[in-house]
């Protein structure tokens, strides 16, 4: 993350990062995540639904991971994916629910700045894959909110949460960007009243290793379809350092097993050992 966007972040509690992806790139994903809503069955079960699929690429994308080791943890290994989902409206479609915002001991979503750097819990992910127009249903932010001193969590001053209370912004962003924010500051969806194309973006959950704040709801197939790289990221909650010992004892039983056999052990065997140790070492 370079210092500008450091700065921003920290400011307002989100940032756009305009055009990540290329034309292309936006039309493939647009058109995989459209069939996944309107024929799933057209496609195999491990890519009915995300984060299967074209999309899986974008898991570990550079420009999310980039901000994510800024905001979340510096090593990769402790960022998991705890939520996505497809937020497709037409015109007049959506809802104002302003919610969250303000300082929180919750950790699930706490942002804190400590010892020179941020320290944010569930962090939102967007990629629009459509045309926003500002103030035409774009997610909006009560910027700075994250860090709000007064209690605006409660909603105890309505007026501050009407649309037009000159405290809400929201933004314009070509098909393709990034939207990434806090989920410590205060946001509302809308209603999409952009004329010209649907709001089609997909919206992630990203958070630390050591806490979740979503019940898990992706399918066990679409999971076990990912990469190994990928699957990683829906790890239940816990520490990476079980992840080593898991295997130090997997070479353990492996090792045993070579001696017993003189050496011949083979893959198979070697991913049934893993497997048992998985479930039961
Ligand atoms: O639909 C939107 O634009 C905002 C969704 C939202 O409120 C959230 O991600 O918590």
């Amino acid at each position: 993350m370079n210092q500008r966007d450091r700065i921003i972040f920290d400011l307002k509690g989100y940032i756009i990062k305009p055009a990540v992806l290329s034309a292309s790139e936006v039309k493939e994903l647009k058109e995989f995540v459209l069939r996944q809503k309107n024929e799933p069955e057209s496609l195999p079960p491990h890519q009915r639904s995300l984060p299967g699929g074209t999309f899986e690429r974008l898991i570990d994308h550079p420009e999310v991971m980039d901000v994510l080791q800024d905001v979340i943890d510096s090593n990769v290994d402790k960022i998991r994916l705890e939520s996505t989902f497809l937020s497709y409206r037409e015109k007049g479609e959506g809802e104002w629910s302003p919610h969250a915002g303000g300082r929180t001991t919750n950790p699930n979503y706490a942002y804190n700045f400590y010892d020179g750097r941020m320290y944010a819990g569930m962090t939102r992910v967007v990629w629009e894959l459509e045309e926003v127009l500002e103030g035409k249903g774009g997610t909006c932010f009560v910027p700075g909110s994250h860090k709000a001193n007064y209690n605006i969590r409660n909603g105890s001053v309505p007026s501050l949460d009407s649309k037009d209370s000159g405290i809400w912004e929201s933004y314009s962003c070509p098909p393709g960007s990034l939207v990434i924010f806090s989920e410590a500051v205060r946001h509302s969806a809308d209603f999409w009243q952009n004329p010209n194309n649907p709001r089609v973006a997909i919206f992630c959950a990203y958070n630390h290793i050591n806490v979740r704040h979503h019940k898990p709801t992706f399918a066990p197939e679409v999971i076990e379809g990912l990469t190994p790289e990928h699957q990683r990221f829906f790890n239940e909650v816990y520490h990476p350092q079980f992840d080593r010992w898991e295997r130090q004892q997997q070479q353990k039983y492996i090792k045993v097993a070579n001696k017993l056999l003189g050496n011949k052990i083979d893959s198979g065997l070697k991913t049934k050992i893993k497997s048992i140790v998985k479930r039961f070492g």
